[in-house]
């Protein structure tokens, strides 16, 4: 296997794929090591993950300048990214004597409930956010004492292994942590296949989801998935324009678009949709694409050469492109921020995950028409509302059928807080407290008094 860095197209590593059979060899290795990683008292398995934490804060430039190196993105936003794997970890690490049952009243007895691990558990995940989206399904696993096979995407592997280095020199014990680099048709699959799995938390496609879930249905195996988006970013005509235009293309272009939150059809009240496009117009514009290393660098390089085709599709010669901003022709997978406009919310490019940095600008003329709208996609992950009615924002907001959304802000995700999405977008939730739900299992014991 070649790993390339996008904006340069250079081989960065050469590494050798694994097979079936070692996914199998890192099964067992999970198994065996189970029973001992359990049984850690909480206060201990804290300061394992307390330590952990503190040595990727310690490694947070060397990870940042290896996910640059790997993704393409750029390094400030690596830099954030590494200081969020860090913090999930410490968050987490605060949870090993916070997994809490109940007491129940019943008659003739006593009822208690606990929450136990699961056993091993597979992580698949994706080449936009790698480590960061690994360190929100690894850092509740082991805090709730599973152990765990980690399958990165084969695009961008290298912090994945650099992760299991780091926990090895932490302290967690052999057989605890485990990182398998190969293709998801092989090991990925063989993850949801094998009966000694009993979870499978997976980032990626809606189509490669529901492949994850049926072959799950073979071992009745848990299943949370994080899949794709097309989010609303919903603006009316009584918000901050002013705001709300500024913040809108770093809410699509971020990560050059390649993002399952970024917030890809912004739907604008018709009184205001000329003006708004007037003032995202120079923001688009003045976005700094280029070299992912140059500190002042906003918008990288798309994932792959086979992605830019995928991406440029959605964008054919007869395509609304009101504006763009600007790309560089060297070598490198570059593709212009584009702005559609206007656009139906029935056309493809407001209908299908571009995965990419073209956004559809699509009008409407009221509140219900808003919701109607936003609400009119297979899709419900993420989304904006920009309004100075907080009765309206809060109205508005619970119409909308997506899992996270903001109000006159375009964040998704905070380490304390659940994400994940309604419909095709997923299942279950990850972050906050409610992501130790999906890495337990409930248990009712009741005691004859
Ligand atoms: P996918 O092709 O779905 O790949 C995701 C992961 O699944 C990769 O590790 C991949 O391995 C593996 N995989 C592929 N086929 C598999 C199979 N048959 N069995 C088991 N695993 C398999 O997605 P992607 O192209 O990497 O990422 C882009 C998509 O992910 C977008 O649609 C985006 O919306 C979605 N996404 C969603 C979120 C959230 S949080 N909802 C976050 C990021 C991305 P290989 O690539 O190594 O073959």
């Amino acid at each position: 296997m070649e790993i390339l860095n996008p904006a340069t197209e250079e081989v960065v590593e050469r590494l050798e794929p694994a097979t079936a059979e070692d996914a199998d060899a890192a099964v067992a290795r999970a198994k065996k090591a189970f029973p001992a990683w359990r049984d850690v008292a909480p206060a201990d398995r804290s300061r394992l993950l307390r330590r952990l934490a503190g040595a990727l804060e310690a490694e947070r430039e060397n990870l940042a300048q290896l996910e640059s190196r790997d993704t393409g993105k750029p390094i400030n936003d690596a830099r954030g990214e590494m200081g969020m794997v860090a913090d999930t970890f410490h968050y987490y690490a605060g949870m090993p004597e916070r997994i809490l049952g109940d007491t129940i009243p019943v008659s003739g007895g006593v009822d208690v409930t606990f929450r136990e691990p699961l056993g091993v558990v597979g992580l698949i995940v994706p080449w936009n956010f790698p480590l960061t989206i690994a360190s929100w399904k690894m850092a509740p696993a082991l805090a709730a004492g599973n152990t765990i096979v980690l399958k990165p995407a084969e695009l961008t592997p290298l912090t994945a292994l650099e992760f299991g280095r780091i926990a090895r020199e932490a302290g967690i014990p052999e057989g605890v942590v485990n990182v398998l680099v190969g293709p998801g048709s092989v090991v990925g699959q063989r993850l949801v296949e094998h009966e000694d799995v009993a979870k499978v938390a997976f980032t990626g496609s809606t189509a490669v989801g529901r492949g994850i879930m049926a072959g799950a249905a073979g071992t009745i195996k848990r299943v949370t998935l994080e899949l794709g988006g097309k989010s609303a970013n919903v603006v009316f005509a009584d918000a901050d324009l002013e705001k709300a235009a500024a913040s809108a293309p770093m809410a699509v272009f971020g990560n050059a678009g390649q993002d399952c939150c970024a917030r890809s059809r912004i739907l604008v009240q018709k009184d205001v949709f000329d003006e708004f496009l007037d003032r995202m117009k120079p923001a688009v514009e003045a976005l700094r694409v280029g070299d992912p290393l140059d500190e002042a660098t906003e918008m990288g390089p798309l994932i792959s050469a086979d992605h830019r085709e995928r991406v440029a599709a959605y964008v054919p010669e007869d395509a609304p492109v009101a504006f763009k901003g600007e790309a560089p022709e060297s070598s490198g997978f570059w593709f212009p921020p584009t702005v559609l406009a206007p656009v139906s919310n029935d056309d493809k490019a407001a209908r299908e995950e571009i995965f990419g940095p073209v956004v559809a600008v699509i009008p409407f003329e009221d509140e219900d028409d808003a919701v109607r709208q936003a609400n009119d996609t297979p899709y419900g992950l993420s989304g904006s509302i920009w309004t100075q009615n907080g009765a309206k924002a809060l109205r508005v907001a619970r119409r909308i059928d997506t899992g996270v959304l903001s109000i006159n802000s375009n964040t998704s995700v905070r380490v304390a807080t659940p994400f994940g999405g309604f419909k095709q977008s997923g299942v279950g939730r990850e972050l906050g407290p409610h992501a130790l739900d999906h890495y337990t299992e409930l248990k009712n014991v009741y005691i004859s008094t």
